[in-house]
């Protein structure tokens, strides 16, 4: 009796001689290439981005979730390499699909790169292969979009008997220590009862829980489950500011109480609006396929409505305060403190505070940013560089934005030198500074 693909795939598992491909090296793929390669597989790190290779081979890491220290020892003994060349595919037993999922600017789904993805799988596909795919998405999409491309290229091969395809949802939250990729429980889903065997042996044996679903398409809808929650609680959240507003109360203090109560109950906080390249993008791909099946999915549309209307809800607030002030915001001096998306991140993916300071140099003002993990940036038709001298800005500045609570801030220096400040973040709480 032959020994079948699967048992023959699980053997190399087992015995740690699988070679395990991963399909872009970001945030997500290079901390799960180091796993990988810590529990002793040879990991081939596949990327089209000839400095990210260059930088691996040479043992230095871009990825703040990587120390260089963990990383160099792995290249130095061979169990993980980097490299552009997809042929190497056809020497892997498994690989993992890693790459970004954005929108279009229609505010359609880009899968371009996972087809990007899968056609150079298909073209490299052979029998024991497992295909692991990792990047958000909506539910439908290895099935729909990457098992076509697999089969059309290698059609004498059948899925769960002479290849094996999973989605596993990433859970990285960059920036964590605590909760790592080799820590957070990882859901996995198969296109088969095999598939999901394969896809389970595979990450047990690097991951410390790999929790198993019924099909694909439930682990898809798990991540975008995930996210949508987010969005909407913080939707939900930012509407309560606004409700506070016109009821005269303190949304913080509100939310802060309310957060005492031990059960039923998780803390979100109002902010300037929602960034990140997830959290506003991952319920757009629910919300889209929903579409095509003649759904309106409302909460996730009435969350992006309000999420998405604040910028310009502190944009008013710093034309309120300076008009109560007696200077129009045009020719008003604006110094915003953080443009990145959240606090203690350079990244300034989908950032609201590029939004407030869009909508506040519209009016007239001279804005200026200061943000220590971000000296200079061109993004979405901006370019500014931030300033260096913190106190003299905050002194000249007619109104101080507070747009990212970065926690190198001294909020008390600020408050101190500060005329005007509008807070996104109830980061600066003046009774804190108090001699007591
Ligand atoms: N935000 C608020 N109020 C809140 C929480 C967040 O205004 O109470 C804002 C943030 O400032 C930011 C945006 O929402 O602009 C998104 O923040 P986030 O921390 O939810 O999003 P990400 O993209 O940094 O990371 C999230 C992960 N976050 C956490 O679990 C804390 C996690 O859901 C995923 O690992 C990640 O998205 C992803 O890759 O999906």
């Amino acid at each position: 009796m032959t020994t079948s693909q699967l048992a023959r795939l699980v053997a190399s598992i087992n015995s740690h001689d699988a070679r395990v491909a991963i399909i872009g090296l970001g945030y997500v793929g290079l901390p799960l290439a180091v796993v990988f390669a810590e529990a002793g597989y040879h990991v081939v790190g596949i990327d089209v981005d000839a400095p990210r290779v260059e930088a691996l081979n040479a043992g230095e890491s871009y990825i703040e979730d990587i120390p260089v220290e963990r990383l160099k020892p792995l290249v130095q003994e061979g169990l993980l390499t980097a490299t552009n060349d997809f042929a190497e595919l056809s020497r892997c037993d498994a690989v993992s699909i890693c790459v970004p999922t954005p929108l279009r600017k229609t505010g359609e789904p880009d899968i371009s790169y996972i087809i990007s993805a899968a056609n150079n799988i298909g073209a490299n596909l052979h029998p024991g292969m497992l295909i692991v795919l990792e990047s958000t998405t909506y539910p439908g999409t290895t099935v729909e979009v990457i098992l076509p491309r697999l089969v059309e290229q290698q059609p004498e091969l059948n899925v769960g008997e002479d290849f094996f395809l999973c989605f596993s949802p990433e859970r990285v939250d960059p920036g964590r220590t605590d909760w790592t990729t080799s820590n957070t429980p990882k859901v996995m889903g198969g296109v088969t009862a095999n598939c999901l065997k394969a896809g389970v042996a595979l990450y047990q044996s690097a991951i410390e829980r790999v929790v198993p679903v019924s099909s694909t398409e439930s682990a898809e809808m798990v991540k975008l489950l995930e996210n949508t929650f987010r969005a909407v609680n913080i939707g939900l959240v930012n509407e309560v500011l606004l409700m506070c507003d016109k009821l005269g109360l303190d949304a913080w203090e509100v939310i802060e109480a309310a957060a005492t109560k031990p059960f039923g109950f998780m803390k979100f906080t109002p902010g300037p609006g929602l960034g990140g390249h997830c959290i506003p993008i991952d319920p757009l791909y629910l919300s889209w396929k929903l579409k095509t099946l003649n759904y309106n999915a409302r909460f996730i549309e009435l969350a992006s409505e309000v999420n998405t209307s604040m910028p310009r809800y502190w944009a008013q607030k710093v034309q309120d305060a300076l008009n109560d002030a007696g200077k129009a915001v045009k020719g008003s001096r604006v110094l915003v403190l953080g443009v990145a998306y959240k606090k203690d991140v350079s990244d300034l993916r989908e950032s609201p505070a590029l939004d407030i300071i869009h909508l506040l140099a519209d009016k007239g003002a001279r804005v200026d940013y200061h943000d220590p993990y971000v000296p200079s940036f061109r993004y979405d038709g901006m370019s500014m560089t931030g300033i260096t001298n913190l106190v003299s800005a905050l002194q000249k500045a007619d109104c101080v934005v507070v747009a990212t609570d970065h926690t190198t801030y001294d909020w008390r220096q600020i408050h101190q030198h500060a005329r005007l400040i509008i807070d996104t973040r109830r980061a600066i709480r003046p009774h804190t500074f108090e001699e007591h």
